[in-house]
């Protein structure tokens, strides 16, 4: 006979299970029973100060170790302060397990306290939706809703438990057999030998890399078909870092040049969506032949892992084009890069962000992970920010909600407490989490946020100014000592006006020991120099 448990028990032994270490979460009755549960089995809890922060971090988790990242918030508004955090992680695949309270199934529809239907909110947004019924069935759903948000295409899953289901009991499972996410069906192999082919034919052959590479542990293999066949490749979202920046196949500034000119594009793992002009000219040539490949959703579907070795393989042999091709790509790439040269080394006051940022890549260690939550200040640093592997840039994707920075800085230093995590935050961003410095105070998890302030939400109000010649509610206020609102949490803070301090204040704050913000006050005057209207 086993023993019994009740079903925040069996949930908790689910994901214990399943090798979840951390449960991030804000309290609330109504999920009481996870909260002690996880206590007794040694998750680590940590709480934050507002939902959205919990669902954040454990979206954060999932896109630095690409294990499924888990969330426990309330009945009611708890669920719907995650909702934004749920359509992130939909729209940029990120694999999470948000578990909600729910008003009592025992007296559903007669107005309990936070009642209401969240599977009904959140279906849109999620891989599957669905309200636990009974204590008998905890474990099992448990372990399915993690597999299923490992599976390809990784996603959001989203249980709620109604109260009294939470506090009914269950018999333990006895150990049961380890739930193995699906990685997708097998590519078809005739097809990946005629994407192959049309590649060895090509005379301008581009490989593009996304985020679907990173979810599908693909970037030793994709390395591989760019090598064998001497391909140049550009990367957007999660596969940032796949080469580092000084391989000669990595191009980034010879993007435009190498899409409009090419005459076959492979895309892997990467929608064609607004980062990629849905796949239409100017950004692609009128004559240029798109192949996209990805598990679902795309010409040739299938797991990404054998495809692309699959794609490798198929490199061996005589290939069409020259190495004219490389070359000048390789020559663009590099007057791209003198002509940013001058912004990297501006001395001007206000302090030029692009100067900041390239204070904090010289400071970073390769291994550092950095968290871009912003504006203009974080195009500046995808720009400029060149990571050596992947999974040392997060961003909040295609999605592209403010304030999920503190989150996600904190999921990555807690995954890698030894690691430098630097969050780039722009001023507008900083406002919608900044209480989050509480709980990095209290849990002890001493990132380093480096606040690009001036003033503006400048992303938005250049080009409105441009496109509308007016700007509507786009100020904030300038200097704004946002550093002493983290001194205020019991963290470190500076602020910064000068570039030869930027340096000295990262060293300080590296040193404090506590999460830390250095205010580096930048100029609203500098524009990123975008060449899309983002839409
Ligand atoms: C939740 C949310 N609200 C609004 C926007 C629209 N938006 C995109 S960038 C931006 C400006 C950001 O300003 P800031 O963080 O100060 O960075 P800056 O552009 O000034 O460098 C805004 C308002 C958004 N992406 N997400
Ligand atoms: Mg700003």
């Amino acid at each position: 006979m086993s023993d019994s448990g009740n079903t925040g028990e069996l949930i908790t032994l689910a994901l214990k299970r399943a090798g979840v270490s951390h449960l991030f979460t804000l309290n609330g009755g109504h999920i009481w029973p996870i909260l002690t549960a996880a206590v007794e089995h040694d998750i680590r809890i940590i709480d934050v100060r507002h939902e959205q922060s919990a669902a954040f971090a454990a979206e954060g988790w999932a896109k630095v170790t690409r294990e499924c990242g888990v969330a426990a918030v309330t009945a009611g508004p708890g669920v719907t302060n995650a909702v934004t955090a749920l359509a992130q992680a939909s729209s940029g695949d990120s694999p999470m397990f948000v578990i909600g309270g729910r008003a009592p199934v025992s007296r559903w529809g007669m107005g309990s306290l936070q009642e209401m239907d969240h599977v009904a909110v959140v279906k849109t947004l999620t891989k599957k939706a669905l309200t636990l019924e009974s204590p008998d069935d905890a474990y099992g759903v448990a372990a399915e809703c993690i597999r299923t948000a490992l599976s390809r295409r990784t996603g959001p899953v989203f249980m709620d438990v109604p109260i009294d289901v939470f506090f009914g009991a269950a018999d333990i499972p006895e150990a049961t057999e380890h739930l193995t996410p699906d990685p997708g069906p097998p590519p078809d192999p005739d097809r990946i030998a005629e994407t192959a082919r049309s590649i060895r034919e090509a005379k301008h052959p581009v490989v593009v890399a996304g985020a679907g590479v990173w979810w599908a542990h693909a970037e030793v293999e994709l390395r591989e078909l760019v090598e064998n066949g001497q391909l140049p490749l550009i990367v957007n979202g999660m596969a940032r870092g796949t080469l580092p920046p000084d391989h000669p196949l990595h191009f980034s500034r010879a993007r435009s040049k190498a899409l409009r000119e090419a005459d076959v594009v492979v895309v892997v793992g990467a929608r064609l969506d607004f980062r990629l002009n849905f796949g239409q000219a100017p950004v692609f040539g009128d004559e240029t032949r798109i192949i996209h490949i990805d598990v679902d959703r795309a010409e040739i579907t299938g797991a990404l892992k054998p495809a692309v070795a699959g794609l490798a393989s198929g490199m061996r042999g005589p290939m069409a084009g020259g190495p004219d091709w490389l070359e000048a790509l390789t020559e663009a790439e590099s007057a791209g890069r003198r002509k940013d040269q001058a912004m990297l080394e501006a001395d001007s006051e206000p302090i030029h962000p692009a100067r900041l940022i390239a204070e904090v890549a010289r400071f970073a260690d390769p291994d550092a992970i950095i968290v871009g939550d912003g504006g203009d200040f974080v195009s500046f640093a995808g720009r400029l920010i060149e990571r050596p592997k992947p999974g040392l840039w997060i961003d909040p994707g295609p999605f592209g909600a403010l304030g999920s920075g503190p989150a996600y800085a904190m999921a990555a230093k807690l995954a890698h407490p030894n690691r430098q995590v630097i969050l780039l935050s722009g001023d507008g961003a900083f406002g919608f989490s900044a209480m989050e410095f509480d709980t990095l105070v209290r849990h002890r998890v001493p990132v380093v946020c480096v606040i690009g302030n001036n003033g503006i939400w400048a992303l938005e109000k250049h080009p409105m100014q441009s496109m509308l010649g007016t700007s509507v509610a786009a100020d904030l206020a300038p200097g704004t000592s946002y550093d002493k609102v983290v001194e205020a949490l019991g963290g470190h803070g500076e602020r910064v006006e000068r570039p030869v301090d930027i340096r000295p204040a990262l060293e300080r704050a590296f040193k404090a020991g506590v999460p830390a913000c250095i205010n580096v006050i930048c100029d609203p005057s500098t524009e990123y120099p975008r060449s899309s209207v983002l839409m």
